[in-house]
């Protein structure tokens, strides 16, 4: 088989990249390891940044999200019984939209079925041959069956634990990593929200975070042990825990209920340059990992394929290759970006096992800061409605 793209993995990165290029007459052939229900049923992000929304709209994918997402025009930070609000709008001009990436994977499926897109799935053994000649091609497997894939250029979205990040070789790439010691405990329940706007809460207990996916589904996380499994947390000791943990107010008007699932995610931030080696570009969670604090993740894949796709339409257009030899550069600027604010709202709301009483006394003159200070919640609003392309 023949294609002018290979992009390796149907998560959101993959499925948006492929869309795009179909729009603009580019060819583009998808492999996923998974099966579409396995894709589907991951629950992830929750937030997307205006840049997302426009660029699901090129894509004629924003139909739905128009019709069912959530404009938040803000979001309440708290610490304690204390809580404040950070006014997008009134510092930025711009909204969030609350959609999940269910809903945004879903919609990227149904356009690629119904424009015939090439998808592959079960696809096992994924080998990227030749990435740095002019001529590319990728060898993989389905149902024990050898496959051969040419292609000019080789998309990797195949996410942190994928192949495409590994074909690098070892004396070009350099990763940039630091774990965190907890992680977080999520719970999807079919109850409305307790907040119409998402709460971030440091309390001594632990970070909580208020969130949702539409009006009567609601997204909950608590900071956990990274020793803990889901079986540990009973649905009773989450909402305990939960309401521990958020301002009295708020927790006196939470409504809970049997959870429909519930997941811990460790937390992680991490970046891998250069995002390209010849013809293969490395996009989204195969090239970087910022811990959820922020809602990053899934935004900064979609700069990532902002930047390709470009790239990638300048020369299949009129021969350009400007675009393509500087997208890990311009991708890694705004990725580094997205992991300090990442990585600074995480440390912000969090309790590290190894914190000490200043180190405490640190954390609350910060929120006092954002809380009393234009400037700092304007810096804050900027980073969380998303820096620029
Ligand atoms: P994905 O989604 O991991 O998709 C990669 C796909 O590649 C496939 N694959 C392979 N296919 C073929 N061959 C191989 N060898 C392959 N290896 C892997 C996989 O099966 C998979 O289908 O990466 P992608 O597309 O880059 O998308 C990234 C996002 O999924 C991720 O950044 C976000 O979910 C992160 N995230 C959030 N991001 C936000 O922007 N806003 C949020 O509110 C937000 N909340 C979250 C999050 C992530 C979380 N977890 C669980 C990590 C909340 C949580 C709890
Ligand atoms: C979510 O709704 O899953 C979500 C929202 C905001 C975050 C992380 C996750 O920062």
């Amino acid at each position: 088989m023949k294609t002018q793209v290979a992009i390796i993995g149907g998560g959101p990165s993959g499925l948006l990249l492929s869309q795009l290029l179909h729009v603009q007459g580019i060819q583009s052939v998808v492999l996923e390891r998974k099966t579409k229900d396995y894709v589907l049923g991951r629950i992830r992000a929750g937030v997307l940044e205006q840049g997302f929304v426009r660029l699901m709209e090129e894509a004629g994918c924003a139909d739905r999200l128009h019709a069912e997402g959530f404009q938040h025009e803000g979001t309440h930070v708290s610490y304690g019984d204390e809580m404040f609000r950070i006014d997008f709008v009134e510092h930025t001009g711009t909204p969030v939209v609350v959609y999940g990436q269910t809903e945004v994977t879903r919609d990227l499926y149904e356009a690629r079925e119904a424009a015939d897109g090439k998808l592959e799935f079960n696809v096992e053994n994924v080998v990227i041959y030749d990435a740095e000649t002019g001529a590319p091609y990728v060898e993989y497997e389905v149902d024990g069956e050898a496959r051969r894939l040419e292609c000019d250029f080789v998309a990797g979205c195949d996410g942190f634990h994928g192949v495409s990040r590994q074909t690098i070789p070892l004396d070009v790439r350099r990763e940039y990593e630091k774990l965190y010691p907890f992680g977080w405990l999520g719970v999807l329940s079919e109850t409305p929200p307790v907040n119409h706007e998402l709460i971030y809460a440091n309390s001594e207990r632990g970070f909580a975070l208020c969130s949702m996916r539409n009006a009567n589904l609601s997204r909950y996380y608590i900071q956990c042990s990274l020793s803990d499994s889901p079986e540990d947390w009973t649905d009773e000791a989450f909402w305990q825990e939960l309401k521990r943990r958020i301002p009295k107010e708020e927790a006196d008007k939470l409504v809970t209920g049997p959870s429909i699932e519930k997941s811990i995610a460790p937390l992680r931030s991490f970046v891998t340059e250069p995002m390209q080696w010849g013809r293969l570009f490395l996009c989204g969670d195969a090239a970087h990992i910022v811990p959820p604090t922020g809602a990053k993740g899934l935004n900064t894949a979609a700069s990532d394929v902002h930047y390709l796709y470009h790239a990638l339409c300048d020369y299949y257009r009129d021969g350009t290759e400007e675009g393509i030899n500087t997208y890990s550069q311009k991708a890694l600027s705004r990725i580094w970006k997205a992991e300090r604010f990442s990585w600074w709202f995480s440390s912000l709301m969090h309790r590290y096992p190894d914190q000490s009483e200043f180190d405490l006394k640190m954390q609350i003159a910060d929120l006092e800061f954002l809380r009393s200070n234009r400037a700092a919640q304007q810096a804050m609003a900027e980073n969380y409605v998303g820096l620029p392309y």
